[in-house]
């Protein structure tokens, strides 16, 4: 019977978006990412190798995995084993602390704590940078989430050279997120599904790779400078630009809802009364608000006429893999 090991990941946001691969099957994205790591929403990953098991066992928040989920994860264990030379099962139990349907990207979460603890418990030791290349494989948004505070994915052109890199690890200056849950419906359109279709039709995809690649030092620049309005600009350029491809893909698509824009009009209004506000959202309705802790109070009160108190959660930089 191999050792458990338990590791816990959590979740990270982009300020400039990854949308896109290069290579889909290594997950090598065609521009660079640049990501905060938040406080309040983790996931916990068990694992154990065991000559007693006669399949991979996956559970989720005490549940056996669907079909889907159990298959991929499988898939991205098979890559654990032949690094590791391991030719046994595993039984992996994970704990989302992501409120159900936050829209907040699990995958990242549970891929980062999934390669964090599978690879330990293979007895593989890999360094930070080797798990956020295996990490990767499992989600895109997962490469960024070994890493606490401000972390880019240097987009690289395959396997060795496409990996996550601190940019701030200790975050000491105000700056957090209020996300906004607008549904919980499933998405129509996967992430996955979307960028692939926006790769393959938008006129304006090689546009995007140009652009987000400009943003990166600019916004590495406002986050030395501690400039949450610049930091904020920023991102809500990038995540504009990101959408504007998914609009202009053949056929079109959009995860705009009406509640989106009513959330982004609150977040211009009182950005022009003066509150430093800015908004991003992701593959969903979902919208994130970019703010300092001091005002955040003054913006959950003019969005309270339109959002539920259980619809608003604050989170702030969070830290990066550790170990149970
Ligand atoms: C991001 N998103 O940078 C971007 C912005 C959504 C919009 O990463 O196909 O689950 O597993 O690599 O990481 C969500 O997509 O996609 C995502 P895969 P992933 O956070």
């Amino acid at each position: 019977m191999g050792q458990s090991i338990t590791a816990r990941a959590h979740t990270n946001i982009a300020l400039i978006k990854y949308w896109g691969k290069q290579n889909p099957e290594l997950i090598i994205p065609y521009n660079s990412s640049l990501s905060m790591t938040l406080d309040h929403f983790y996931t916990d990953t068990t694992v154990r190798f065991s000559t007693d098991l006669t399949a991979d066992q996956i559970s989720f928040n005490g549940a056996i995995a669907d079909t889907k989920t159990s298959t991929q994860m499988s898939q991205f264990l098979d890559l654990i084993r032949k690094q590791a030379h391991l030719p046994l099962f595993a039984a992996v139990e994970t704990i989302n602390h992501v409120p159900n349907a936050a829209g907040l990207a699990s995958s990242a979460s549970g891929y980062a704590a999934l390669a964090a603890a599978g690879s330990r418990a293979a007895g593989l030791e890999l360094n930070d940078r080797d798990l956020s290349r295996l990490a990767r494989r499992g989600s895109g948004s997962a490469t960024r989430s070994i890493y606490g505070g401000f972390v880019e994915w240097q987009r690289g052109t395959n396997d060795l050279d496409s990996y996550a890199v601190p940019v701030q690890e200790t975050v000491d200056w105000d700056i957090q997120m209020i996300a906004i849950v607008l549904n919980d419906r499933q998405k129509a359109i996967a992430s996955r599904a979307g960028m692939a279709n926006t790769v393959a039709t938008s006129p304006y995809y090689p546009a995007w790779v140009e652009t987000a690649q400009a943003a990166i030092p600019a916004m590495k620049a406002a986050i030395v400078k501690k400039d949450i309005n610049l930091v904020g600009q920023l991102a809500e350029q990038s995540a504009m630009q990101m959408h504007a491809t998914t609009l202009s893909a053949v056929p079109p698509f959009t995860y705009f809802e009406p509640e989106t824009l009513q959330a982004i009009k609150v977040v211009q209004t009182l950005r022009q009364q003066g509150v430093s506000c800015y908004y991003t959202m992701d593959a969903g309705p979902n919208v994130k608000v970019i703010c300092t802790s001091q005002e955040t109070p003054q913006i959950l009160a003019a969005l309270a006429p339109y959002f539920s108190p259980e619809q608003l959660l604050v989170a702030k930089p969070g830290p990066g893999v550790s170990y149970r």
